[in-house]
């Protein structure tokens, strides 16, 4: 910690660092004496050439700074030779202000789901003229369900027979949605949906609000990379509907909620509605079925091949994971033709 503290002029014994937030990929800290700022060691594993990221952040900096500059976009601090990524010992690390804000784990108000989903529909807006294809896929093929469907076929073929044995009914259930694949497939088809700048990971945990529960900002950047809506406003559904986290092992405590449904597709079309094409619109839906269903395949996949992409706490912690997403999809598939119908209801008005 000393070598890297220096990198950005700081030292380390002036100050307590402590572990922080809830993300599964990144180490985080927590480093303050009267500063506080955010430390962060980037998973390589996952992110196998970090300075993908920080260009994406830089350019799309560079580009809010002139068209948007009112708009607060955090990106971390320069090192002491400039840097916002540094290396140290093969491991890539980053610094930000620590910005006071208050932070949610799970959604339990309307107005939030409204917020968050207007910020991340804003951030999408406000880099409307900002030509996508210019960012690095930090990780190719994050979103391609498509490859991830292939990886959990893969991982049912070989690896640990005993977890296969167990998982033999999720499995089974799993399969048989494999058509939301199918309609993804048609999606990469079709000249009415547009790469943007997406974010790809809109959990209510990687917004700021402030004391009024309004949005400071959005975080967790590393992610951000050309993309599907779906994508964006798949993973809000996917995470603000419930009113249990994806860790939940009490499944029966999984629904969706209308009015949270609402709040999302209010919130985000009041900046994005008139950016979408009537495909996208009418895709809205299925953001929430594509989100979810590979969010289940990413959990299984990975308990059968023995948690090395998420980890795991106890033996079957990826497994209830997937098994919670598969019930979640269960929930919205229940609901789909009202939930269309919401959005059909706005997507006419005016
Ligand atoms: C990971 O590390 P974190 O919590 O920000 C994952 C997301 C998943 C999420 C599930 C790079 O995000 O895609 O939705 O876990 N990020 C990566 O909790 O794989
Ligand atoms: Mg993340």
């Amino acid at each position: 910690m000393k070598d890297i503290f220096e990198l950005y002029g700081l030292k380390v014994d002036e100050y307590s660092i402590e572990n922080f937030g809830s993300g599964l990929i990144n180490h985080t800290w927590l480093i303050s004496n009267g500063n506080k700022y955010i430390l962060q060691k980037i998973n390589k594993d996952v992110f196998t050439n970090p300075s993908l990221i920080d260009e994406n952040i830089n350019l799309l900096d560079s580009y809010l700074k002139q068209s948007k500059p009112e708009y607060n976009f955090i990106i971390p601090l320069p090192s002491l030779n400039g840097k916002t990524i540094v290396d140290y010992k093969d491991e890539y690390y980053r610094l930000i202000k620590f910005i006071p804000s208050k932070v949610y784990s799970v959604v339990d108000n309307v107005s939030i789901a409204f917020e968050a989903a207007k910020q991340f529909g804003k951030f999408t807006k406000n880099l409307s003229g900002f030509n996508a294809s210019r960012l690095n896929e930090t990780i190719p093929h994050f979103h391609d369900i498509q490859l991830r469907y292939n990886q959990f076929e893969q991982a049912i073929k070989k690896n640990n027979q005993e977890r296969i044995n167990h998982a033999e009914k999720l499995i089974q259930s799993l399969q048989q949605h494999k058509n939301i694949v199918d309609e993804y497939n048609n999606i990469l088809q079709s000249a009415a949906f547009k790469k943007r700048v997406t974010h790809h990971d809109t959990k209510i945990s990687n917004v700021l609000f402030n004391d009024h529960n309004k949005g400071i900002a959005v975080i967790d950047l590393d992610t951000i990379m050309p993309g599907y809506f779906i994508s964006d406003v798949g993973d809000m559904l996917r995470t603000y509907l419930s009113p249990v986290s994806e860790e939940e092992i009490n499944f029966n405590l999984i629904e969706v909620r209308d009015e949270y449904f609402k709040a999302v597709a209010e919130g985000y079309l009041s900046e994005m509605k008139d950016e979408l094409s009537k495909e996208e619109l009418n895709a809205f839906v299925y953001a929430g079925k594509f989100m979810i269903y590979m969010q289940a395949l990413r959990f299984i996949t990975d308990y059968l091949n023995n948690d090395v992409y998420y980890g795991a706490k106890y033996e079957l912690h990826n497994f209830n994971r997937a098994k919670n997403q598969l019930r979640l999809l269960e929930c919205l598939i229940e609901k789909e033709d009202y939930y269309n119908s919401i959005i059909k209801n706005i997507a006419q008005r005016e």
